[in-house]
Order: C-alpha cells, then sequence, then structure tokens
C-alpha cells in the first residue's frame, strides 16, 4: 500500500514541483504543457508512457492537437502520494527547456 501524502510532507513535497497546481475536486496534481505541433506534442507522450511503464505508475493523460494535459494521482493512496511526485519531477525532466520550470495554463 503507498502513502497518501499529507501535512507538512505534502507541501514540502509540492514545493519541489514547478509548474504543477493542484485539481480543485479531487486529490491530484496537473500540468499543461503546449507544443508548436501534435507530432511534438505525441513524441513528448510517448516519452511520457516509457517513464510511465518503467515506474509502474501511469498518468491520466489528455490531449488535444498540440495540447497536453497530464494529471497525476495514486489509485492505490486514493490521493497524492510519492511516487506521483517523483513522476512529475521525470517527466519534467524530458520537458521542453521552456517547461521545465513552469507550466503552460
Ligand atoms: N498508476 C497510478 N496513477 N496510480 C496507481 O495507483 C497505479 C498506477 N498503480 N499504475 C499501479 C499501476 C498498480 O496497479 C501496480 C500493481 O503497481
Amino acid at each position: 500500500m503507498v502513502e497518501k501524502l499529507v501535512g507538512a510532507a505534502r507541501h514540502a513535497a509540492l514545493q519541489t514541483l514547478h509548474g504543477w497546481s493542484e485539481v480543485e475536486d479531487r486529490d491530484a496534481i496537473r500540468k499543461s504543457y503546449h507544443f508548436s505541433d501534435f507530432s511534438e506534442a505525441w513524441g513528448f507522450l510517448s516519452r511520457v508512457a516509457l517513464i510511465a511503464e518503467k515506474m509502474d505508475h501511469h498518468p491520466e493523460i489528455f490531449n488535444v492537437y498540440n495540447r497536453v494535459e497530464i494529471i497525476l494521482a495514486t489509485h492505490d493512496a486514493d490521493g497524492l502520494s510519492e511516487r506521483d511526485i517523483k513522476e512529475a519531477q521525470a517527466i519534467d525532466e524530458i520537458a521542453p527547456e521552456r517547461d521545465k520550470s513552469r507550466g503552460t495554463p
């Protein structure tokens, strides 16, 4: 069982992320990425898929043409866990330079 992130540990973990925000109506985090076209967006998503398989942690992925939204939550913990924070960091490592430190709403 994965532990849900709460209190000070949760606050500290969220501080390590850039451009990720808490989803309003559920315990999850989200970030949007914009690309110049569909092909670039899908290239990024393919790499996100490889990260997800490697980490055995699978984000919710939404794509419309050149926009990608990623939502992370841990079903096993019924909320946010350290696994989501680690995955958010891994995704930002392969994100375009401009999106590493901020999100595009
Ligand atoms: N992905 C996400 N986002 N949350 C989970 O709780 C989760 C997952 N659980 N991917 C994993 C797979 C679990 O089913 C396996 C058994 O580790």
